[in-house]
């Protein structure tokens, strides 16, 4: 009989555990189906019942070793928990080693405890079984108050005890540092872990997911919680629910002033008659070439105004801001895209351009007019950005990198600009029909489509829009795996130039 966890642990190897409370079986399965070290099934504060974490066990066994944090450090919670068919229990709320000791006890069977041999698993082939379990039995005390952690090294030392496992949120109640951890705490985890090494025992703890996981396990820490279930669910129920919901506010498009950059052609022009039909009373139009917004400005030359803005020309972004008194909504449209990659080409002088257009000449539309958004009552900034701010492609690598900047600096005015009651959008489309994707094979969306996200978005006070089938599935695979959808797309390389 062999205890995966036990093997791993001793041969200083770290155990990545799924944590489960909501006492569902078919949660737990789901938990473990990429294959877990571990499951932990809490029987303090879950709701897990016997026969559900009975079948719970039996359909996970072969993906992860079952473990279970007891009810209490009871002999029976001890002895029912085992029967179940988990290979190892966690005792909440150590703090002696004489409990310690009666907690080995209970969990091995006699001559070296107490345990008694019954259950339905545990005795399939009793005989065959029982002589075999004591030493599999993984046994964890938990160390959540300032007696364990005083006792830390006396718990350590009983034989029998294989782990000192952490739960830091009692722990930080028990020395009343609550809701926070802060220094006195860390400083008593360390302690923990330092007791545990010293009597050659494994040291383990609940986080907050991997990558304070694997921050623990350099200091040491040979098992970290992964996820658990409660959070799993809830976590992500509440982000949706919150990006969803329609925030109130005035109407940001009837009677207001618009200056929209980019106009030439794509989704520039397309805006600015959305945003006429939605009830702007004038639109600054702008671009570098005023000839070539003549068709434009024709289709409702009372309220279309031209507008001459080169975004890198500071002299001319002045004089705009100097013209354009009036704005209240500022959409920064204008961009550049080379679709050229980071590496696989003679110079870095696309990056530069796209970086000096679509960060700093967006940044420098924004100093420009928040003063004059300031004074018209507060108003809003429209930002466009790409789904490829939040995941590079390699195939334009340096877009997407200023795509990121320009993401990162939406977030910053939002934060900037709340005071003066500028409402602050990105836009983040996929891949959308103009002459920037002309070369680029994906179903794409019409400028209109997106000009019709953007009204709609404003009406709803969005922070940000993922206009678009194939921005939103990114998104949606971003918020569960960003790794995996950054190595789908680190599929799209440049023809190799190197
Ligand atoms: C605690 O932090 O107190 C725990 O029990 C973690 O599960
Ligand atoms: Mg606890």
């Amino acid at each position: 009989m062999e205890n995966p966890v036990l093997t791993k642990l001793r041969a200083g190897g770290s155990v990545g555990a799924m944590w489960t409370t909501l006492g569902a079986p078919v949660i737990a399965e789901l938990m473990v189906e990429e294959g877990a070290d571990a499951i932990i099934f809490d029987l303090q504060h879950g709701l897990w019942t016997r026969p559900a974490l009975e079948s719970a066990i039996g359909m996970v066994r072969d993906k992860a070793t079952p473990l279970v944090r007891t009810q209490d450090d009871s002999y029976f919670a001890i002895g029912s928990a085992l029967d179940s068919g988990a290979l190892g229990i966690i005792v909440p709320v150590v703090e002696s080693a004489e409990q310690a000791a009666r907690i080995v006890s209970a969990a091995k069977y006699p001559p070296q405890g107490r345990r008694s041999s019954g259950g339905i698993r545990s005795v399939i082939d009793a005989k065959a079984m029982v002589p075999k379990t004591n030493d599999a039995i993984f046994i964890a005390a938990m160390i959540e108050t300032t007696e364990g952690v005083e006792n830390a090294a006396a718990i350590a030392a009983v034989p029998g005890i294989d782990m000192l496992f952490i739960g830091p949120f009692d722990l930080s109640l028990s020395m009343g540092t609550f809701p926070d951890f802060g220094p006195k705490h860390e400083a008593a985890m360390q302690s923990v872990l330092k007791a545990a090494r010293a009597a050659g025992k494994s040291c383990g703890l609940f986080t907050l997911g991997e990558t304070m996981a694997l921050d623990r396990h350099r200091q040491g820490f040979q098992l970290a919680v992964l996820a658990y279930d409660q959070d799993l669910v809830q976590t992500p129920s509440k982000a949706r629910i919150r990006r969803y919901a329609d925030a109130s506010g005035k109407d940001l498009i009837d009677g207001s002033v618009a200056l929209v950059t980019g106009c030439s052609r794509g989704i520039g022009p397309e805006t600015v008659r959305a945003l006429l039909k939605a009830g702007a009373k004038k639109v600054y139009v702008g671009a570098r070439k005023l000839d070539l917004m003549k068709a434009l400005i024709g289709e409702a030359p009372d309220k279309l105004h031209p507008i001459e803005i080169d975004v890198t020309n500071s002299e001319q972004i002045a004089a705009a801001a100097r013209a354009a008194k009036d704005v209240t909504l500022l959409v920064n449209n204008a961009g550049v895209n080379f679709n050229t990659p980071l590496l696989a080409i003679e110079s870095t002088e696309n990056a530069r351009r796209e970086m000096e257009v679509n960060y700093f000449g967006t940044l420098a539309m924004c100093r420009a007019f928040q003063p004059i958004l300031k004074a018209n009552g507060g108003g809003a900034i429209v930002n466009m950005l790409s789904i490829l701010s939040h995941v590079n492609l390699p195939l334009m690598g340096s877009l997407c990198a200023s795509k990121a900047a320009l993401y990162s600096l939406t977030q910053a005015l939002r934060a900037e600009l709340k005071a003066q009651g500028t409402h602050v959008m990105g836009v983040l489309p996929g891949a959308v029909e103009t002459d920037m994707t002309a070369g680029v094979n994906v179903p794409k969306i019409q400028p209109d489509y997106v000009a019709a996200a953007i009204v709609d978005g404003l009406r709803r006070h969005a922070d940000e829009i993922y206009p678009g089938d194939m921005a939103a599935g990114v998104f949606y695979g971003l918020s569960g795996d960003p790794k995996a959808v950054e190595r789908e797309f680190a599929n799209y390389l440049p023809a190799a130039r190197l």
